[in-house]
């Protein structure tokens, strides 16, 4: 586990997923799965990798308190290093997960990468921020493919880490990212489906990336 880059492992091939695991595992910060992986490879999936780094169980969990907490409940079982929780739904909810996430962290998602999002959830990162601080969440998601918005996050986040997506695939560069106020950056496709994924992730670190996919 090291440097500042999530990996963020959409397959849905439980080998290829392991594969890639074992090869980038050690050169990462962590290993982030989403729904897609957890539904066709199981929750176990979550336990499996915890051999190869930090996981984050991106579930994005959005729902009344109650069911917040049997789905943490679940998740918690397979020893995650954190989940990903959405703050929209409100404290109660919010609350909930934390209140039952063990020693698991939980990061709220504060402002999303897709333009979708400017429309409902965007302009309202300002009250999503201040509930994650007051919460006491770890940490929250804010686009690393808008750099405006990923700034004007950063200057409010006090001890909250921020966890980026966007970069890559959906147009976000590494350093930009990271000059705005990412304190970790996640990548998806162009680790996943680079021929070579350790060299992609030097070369980011390395400050080069021209060569961005
Ligand atoms: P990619 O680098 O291939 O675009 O993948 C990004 C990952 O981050 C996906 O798992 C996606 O669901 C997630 N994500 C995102 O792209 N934008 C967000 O705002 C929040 C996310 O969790």
């Amino acid at each position: 586990m090291k440097g500042n880059i999530v990996a963020s492992l959409d397959l849905t091939d439980e080998k290829k997923l392991i594969s890639m695991a074992d090869q980038i595992g050690s050169s990462v910060f962590a290993l982030k799965i989403n729904w897609p992986t957890i539904l066709s490879c199981g929750k176990s999936i979550i336990g499996k990798l915890t051999k190869y780094s930090n996981v984050i169980c991106d579930l994005k969990i959005a729902d009344i308190p109650n069911t917040n907490r049997l789905i943490i409940e679940q998740i918690s079982r397979e020893n995650p290093w954190a989940v990903i929780g959405h703050l929209f739904t409100g404290t109660d909810s919010m609350k909930a997960l934390l209140d039952n996430a063990g020693g698991v962290k939980v990061i709220g998602v504060a402002s999303m990468s897709n333009p979708g999002s400017n429309v409902y959830l965007n302009p309202n990162f300002e009250k999503l921020v201040e509930d994650a601080k007051a919460l006491g969440c770890y940490g929250i998601v804010a686009p690393g493919n808008n750099y405006e918005l990923l700034g004007s996050v950063s200057k409010i986040k006090g001890n909250l880490k921020i966890f980026s997506p966007g970069v890559g695939a959906q147009g976000g560069g590494y350093k930009q990212a990271i000059k705005a106020g990412s304190d970790y950056v996640i990548i998806g496709r162009s680790i996943y489906e680079n021929p070579d994924p350790l060299k992609y992730i030097s070369e980011l670190e390395s400050g080069n990336e021209n060569h961005i996919t």
